[in-house]
């Protein structure tokens, strides 16, 4: 098996992923790239310091390491998207431009790019959105990942590029701090309520969206990437999805642990992106392509991060069930 190459390794997705695929495939296999630092989340794989905006330098560590496959995860998510367009534009579409034409050149094997639930805009079903429905997103960065699934179908039916990719609902994750996503509420809520502090959530408390587990998002990139080419139908991004839960809802499963904790509700800017965003979505498309199935339930979340969250960060109180 080639080496395998991962941009923006250093965030909340790349940091899970790769602790899943040095078990899978072996440490030696992977190739971490950042334009940060290393954290030492990522101290047993190679790391070099990647910026996705240098095209020569990209291509270099592919050609030096001899690349087979990159998971080209480094974007500006929503909320930071929102306040940075011309970064947002360049660094989503141009980085992808980057890798699409690196794999068709020097002929990857295979490309993993990740969409989201925020190609769908106000006027998709809000209920249960379908895979094929009106894409007329409303933010910064829906609209570049609406143009990226665009992008990947071109240059899969054109040059055959092997290019995959998923429409992620809300991440959480316990094993590195989330940057600049509207539903990254649902993990800075777990890192006060382990500090016995009462959170303020800038969503409202009956705002609905798609979320999944961490442990899923991985294994759900994993599945899309090992099966079988031609069981593929979708060559823009799949829909996946998992649970869709509001803020009163996490905080009520978490409050069954921890009864002291306080949510309050000051929504901000934010609101309105998650506002044009779906309320649940039908991932039957993913389940009949290649066998998608979710995991974790919302209260089984809950209980797997205020389990392990305290041995990642520091400050943060055990809690025994
Ligand atoms: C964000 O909130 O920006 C991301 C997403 C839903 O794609 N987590």
């Amino acid at each position: 098996m080639k080496k395998i190459l991962i941009t923006g390794a250093c965030g909340q997705l790349g940091t899970e992923l790769i602790s899943e695929m040095s078990e899978r495939y072996g440490s030696e296999k992977i190739i971490a790239t950042d334009v940060r630092e290393a954290p030492k989340a990522l101290a047993d794989v190679h790391f070099e310091q990647l910026d996705v905006l240098d095209e020569d330098a990209l291509r270099s560590i592919i050609t030096r390491h001899e690349i087979g496959q990159i998971y080209h995860l480094a974007a500006l998510l929503s909320a930071t998207a929102e306040k940075n367009i011309s970064l947002a534009r360049k660094l989503n579409i141009g980085s992808l431009h980057h890798v699409l034409n690196a794999a068709r050149d020097l002929e990857l094997e295979r490309v993993f790019w990740p969409s989201s639930i925020a190609v769908f805009g106000p006027d998709a079903p809000s209920k249960n959105t379908p895979q094929n429905t009106a894409l007329n997103p409303t933010t910064v960065y829906g609209i570049t990942k609406l143009t990226g699934e665009q992008w990947c179908n071109y240059y899969y039916n054109q040059f055959g590029v092997d290019v995959r990719s998923l429409r992620y609902p809300g991440l959480i994750g316990y094993k590195s701090l989330p940057g600049g996503g509207t539903t990254d509420y649902a993990v800075d809520i777990f890192h006060k309520a382990l500090k016995d502090e009462s959170y303020e959530s800038f969503l409202a408390e009956n705002c609905s969206l798609p979320m999944m587990y961490m442990h899923d998002a991985v294994k759900a990139t994993l599945d899309l990437m090992e099966a079988p080419a031609e069981s593929l139908n979708i060559r823009t991004s799949y829909n996946v999805a998992a649970v869709s839960f509001t803020p009163a809802e996490i905080a009520a499963s978490i409050q069954y642990h921890l009864p002291d904790f306080e949510i309050t509700y000051n929504p901000d800017y934010r609101q309105k992106i998650a506002d044009s965003w779906p309320d649940s979505i039908d991932d039957s498309v993913a389940r009949r392509d290649w066998k998608w199935r979710h995991i974790f339930s919302l209260d089984e979340m809950v209980i797997d991060i205020i389990r392990n969250l305290p041995d990642h960060f520091d400050g943060l109180k055990k809690h025994s069930f």
